[in-house]
């Protein structure tokens, strides 16, 4: 199954709104197929495996990351051409959350005499699937929040005027890489107007090979950023109060989004085929998402260095330490000299 999950990761941010899927097929010692899915309308994992292992999958074990379809989408169902291959046994991470499916692929597969075991390796694939789950089921992307700070939380230092002062990285090189990588897997980067204004990113993936760059979305309700800023490349979402004036950035072909609240952002996002969104700032956007609930998983760099006045990451109301929100399924992991914190404020859609 690490295996499998090894093949999923290499569609992690190309298949919504499918979900990354990988499967491998092993006969006895022998690895005879291996496969992953690439981006919806072409064939699922388990076609390719199959493909690979051809007469050698007769009486093997498939390992798939995802309960087999038994549906008709875009292509037949996977459950069919796993018992016409004479596999002999599927290891499944976990069931299936789309409502045509949800169970019935392991059914059938069982209804054909074939042994299924399900749950081995399900803790990774929900994490990889974390993004077509959370739209299958509750019908918006999944929203990673992710910010580097300081030793002493400030995200950005203070400028005359009392703002965020865009200049100098936060954390190393390491860490830095290591949020190209989430770019590269998660479907679109969200940031705030005032982000855009003060730093006008770029909002590309830089120095992964192979790499392919996220949907940009922009929270901007009053659209007062400039049309001809660095983020609004083909494809890159305006984010939009309903009565705001968008004209200009309509003419320059931005595709925009009208919203009243941040949820019904996520709502019609996911509507456009976003499973997953990379939250990255600025602090006024990550503390409204926050406290409306709509932040699903915190990925914060930490590096060591004390600022002093600065920016906090996460501005919210006043509260007691016993109300303070707790992470679940935290993991801590060094990089270089910085310190990454990863957790769950909201668990994945399971079946
Ligand atoms: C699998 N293996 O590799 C994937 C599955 O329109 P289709 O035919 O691509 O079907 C999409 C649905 O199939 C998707 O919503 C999910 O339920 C399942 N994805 N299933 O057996 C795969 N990608
Ligand atoms: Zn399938």
């Amino acid at each position: 199954m690490t295996l499998a999950l090894a093949q999923a990761a290499a569609g992690l941010g190309r298949t919504a709104p499918n979900p990354p899927v990988g499967c491998v097929i092993v006969r006895g010692a022998q690895l005879v197929g291996q496969g992953f899915h690439p981006r919806a309308g072409e064939a699922h994992a388990e076609v390719f495996a199959l493909r690979e292992a051809g007469e050698r999958a007769r009486g093997a074990t498939a390992y798939v990351t995802l309960e087999p379809c038994s549906h008709h989408g875009r292509t037949p169902p996977c459950a069919d051409a796993v018992i016409a291959s004479g596999v002999r046994r599927v290891v499944v991470a976990a069931l299936d959350p789309n409502p045509q499916v949800a169970g019935r692929g392991v059914a059938r597969l069982r209804a054909a005499g074939i042994d299924v075991t399900v749950g081995v390796g399900a803790d990774e694939a929900l994490r990889q699937q974390a993004g077509f789950r959370s739209v299958m089921v509750r019908g918006r992307p999944w929203v990673v929040a992710k910010y580097a700070m300081t030793l002493d939380g400030k995200v950005a230092a203070l400028n005359a005027h009392g703002g965020g002062e865009g200049n100098g990285a936060v954390s190393g090189a390491l860490a830095r890489r290591r949020v190209m990588q989430w770019r590269d897997e998660l479907d679109a980067i969200a940031v705030g107007s005032g982000t855009l204004l003060a730093d006008n990113p770029a909002l590309t993936t830089r120095g992964i090979p192979g790499g392919r760059d996220p949907r940009p979305v922009v929270f901007d309700r009053r659209a007062r950023t400039c049309p001809q800023a660095r983020a609004w490349r083909p494809g890159a979402v305006l984010v939009a109060a309903p009565g705001a004036d968008t004209a200009a950035h309509e003419a320059a072909g931005i595709q925009v989004l009208r919203a009243a609240d941040h949820a019904h952002a996520l709502d019609a996002l996911g509507e456009l085929g976003v499973s997953s969104v990379l939250l990255e700032g600025g602090p006024v956007l990550l503390g409204a998402f926050l406290e409306a609930g709509l932040v699903d998983e915190v990925r914060v760099l930490i590096a060591p260095k004390v600022l002093g006045a600065g920016l906090s990451p996460l501005p919210g109301p006043r509260r007691p330490m016993a109300q303070a929100q707790d992470l679940r399924e935290v993991h801590t992991e060094p990089l270089g000299p910085d310190v990454l914190v990863t957790g769950l404020l909201n668990s994945i859609p399971h079946l």
